[in-house]
């Protein structure tokens, strides 16, 4: 192991050549309108991967002129869905064909270790559009049997151009949960990739173009919030606005959708998620499950068990477990075999996690382990762990986005349900039980968008995900994020001669 955390001094050279790094506008790669270019950073080593054409207003205008004469004149829109169901699976099927290539780069752009990328996340992508595919030729209407002479069926449509603004944590899964359902749809898409991780979707849409996707109906503008984001957010030819990202934000984009064309908003922001353990518990498994749950992608998720809620019978033992449990997580360079975290993805997110370490030090958490810096270079931290850590505490109350484990101890379920509710957020729970009758309870008590019992992370493409309160609005995949791109329009005829 320890040769693995040496890696991080003499980093892995993937092998690859990083050729698309312009923006895609009508199924062209092109510079940006300004000329600007931004970097991309590798966060294992600091420096610059690529340098990457930087969109700002110009050219969203461009993308959304492309995307709208791509609805407007077709033919993805009067495709037949069969047509634009086979599109989709022939991209699935050049994911799988490049999946190493597409995995390096997701790994190199964002620092989570290959193996993550090449076998989970990848592979989540193709299943995905698969998924969606299936969908595009079994989206109807409905008959509906009104008072009167009238025949009413309702249509479901696309919606237009959506506009889609993801971020960093996982890069080719937020474009698949966002892209996948929108095409299904029969919708065109103006997409904003997120600064620090532009790579892995502009080779994605190179593929998407290869399997055959008419040119204009997806735009990939690379660039930055204030500038590219904002000019989709607030866009009168932009009929839907689809966010991930943090919750500040997502007020932002929602204010500017409302004061542009009041185009709808769904979003999937921010997260503070209960991973309660019960007394019966086997602890080891619980240790292990709420490890993952935490500190899977380096701490970096949505839906990440950041408060650790244990029964105070099996406290004592859960916490020593725990700690052993991070001590030996493989911390190291991503490319390395056996690593199980990477660095986190940026300067700025590496400081905002110290941070959050220092104040929950400061507040009188108890740190079990970790809390500094791992090796010398990039954006390492060791995993970490703060034991006692009391409701009011700032750690147990914000989103820390880091490999950073709060654990507190609770005495009954009514507690444990009143101090896992009150919070703003409710994106996800865990709950570790072998107790069927504290599993539903739980299960329903709860006020978030997911609770997954005995298991966590489970992403299968089926499974809607989204937020109740501060965490969003909306559901991604399944059946539901069809929803997000869909119009229902009623068609009322009337009758002439209702006897027959
Ligand atoms: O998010 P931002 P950041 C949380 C997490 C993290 C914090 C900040 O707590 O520490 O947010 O991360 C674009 N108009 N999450 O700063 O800024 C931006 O370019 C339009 C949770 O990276 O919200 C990027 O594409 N767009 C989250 C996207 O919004 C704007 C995942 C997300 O960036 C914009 C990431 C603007 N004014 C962070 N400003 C999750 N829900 O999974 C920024 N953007």
């Amino acid at each position: 192991l320890s040769t693995v955390a040496e890696s991080i001094h003499e980093p892995v050279k993937p092998s690859i050549s990083i050729s698309l790094t312009k923006l895609l506008i009508d199924g062209k790669f092109v510079d940006a309108a300004s000329g600007k270019r931004f970097p991309t950073i590798d966060p294992r080593t600091e420096e610059v991967i690529a340098h990457v054409a930087e969109g700002d207003e110009e050219d969203v205008n461009r993308a959304v002129k492309a995307a709208c004469k791509a609805f407007d004149k077709g033919p993805w829109p009067k495709m037949t869905a069969y047509e634009r169901s086979k599109i989709l699976i022939r991209f699935a099927d050049l994911i799988d064909e490049h999946s190493d290539e597409i995995a390096t780069l997701e790994s190199l752009d964002s620092g989570k270790p290959y193996e993550q990328s090449r076998n989970i996340e990848v592979p989540m992508v193709a299943r995905l559009f698969r998924y969606y595919a299936g969908w595009a030729d079994k989206i109807h209407g409905l008959t509906v049997p009104a008072d009167g002479a009238y025949s009413v069926q309702t249509l479901h449509e696309p919606i237009g151009v959506a506009g889609q603004i993801i971020p960093w944590n996982f890069p080719l899964l937020m474009f698949a949960w966002k892209v996948g359902p929108a095409l299904a749809c029969g919708n065109t898409i103006v997409l904003k990739t997120a600064e620090q991780t532009p790579l892995s979707a502009l080779l994605a849409g190179k593929l998407l173009h290869d399997a055959g996707l008419p040119e204009g109906v997806l735009n990939i503008v690379s660039g930055f919030g204030p500038t590219a984001g904002a000019a989709i957010a607030s866009h009168m030819d932009i009929d839907k606005l689809a966010f991930t990202g943090s919750t500040e934000v997502g007020k932002i984009v929602s204010r500017a959708a409302a004061e542009s064309n009041l185009k709808p908003v769904t979003l999937e922001l921010g997260g503070k998620s209960p991973f309660i353990i019960t007394e019966d518990s086997d602890i080891d498994q619980a240790v292990e499950l709420s490890h993952f749950a935490l500190f899977f992608n380096q701490g970096q998720c949505c839906c990440a068990g950041s408060r650790t809620y244990v029964h105070e019978s099996i406290y004592d033992e859960f916490l020593e477990k725990a700690k052993a449990r991070a001590l030996k997580r493989v911390v190291g360079d991503p490319f390395q075999n056996g690593v199980e975290q990477g660095p986190q993805i940026s300067d700025e997110q590496f400081h905002k996690i110290m941070g959050y370490i220092k104040k929950g030090q400061e507040e009188g958490a108890k740190l079990v382990t970790g809390g500094e810096r791992f090796g010398r270079k990039g954006y390492y931290i060791k995993p970490t762990i703060f034991a006692d850590v009391q409701d009011e505490m700032t750690i147990l109350k914000e989103e820390i986005f880091g490999p950073v484990q709060s654990i507190t101890k609770y005495k009954t379920i009514p507690e444990v349900i009143q101090r896992a509710n009150a919070s703003p957020y409710g994106l996800a729970a865990g709950v570790f039980t072998k107790n069927i009758d504290t599993a539903n309870t739980l299960s329903r008590a709860l006020r978030v968008g997911t609770v997954w019992v005995n298991c966590f992370d489970v992403f299968d493409a089926a499974i809607p995900f989204g937020g109740y309160k501060m965490s969003g609005h909306g559901r991604e995949k399944g059946v539901y994020s069809l929803n997000n791109y869909l119009q229902v329009k009623a068609v009322v005829t009337s009758i002439k001669d209702p006897a027959w």
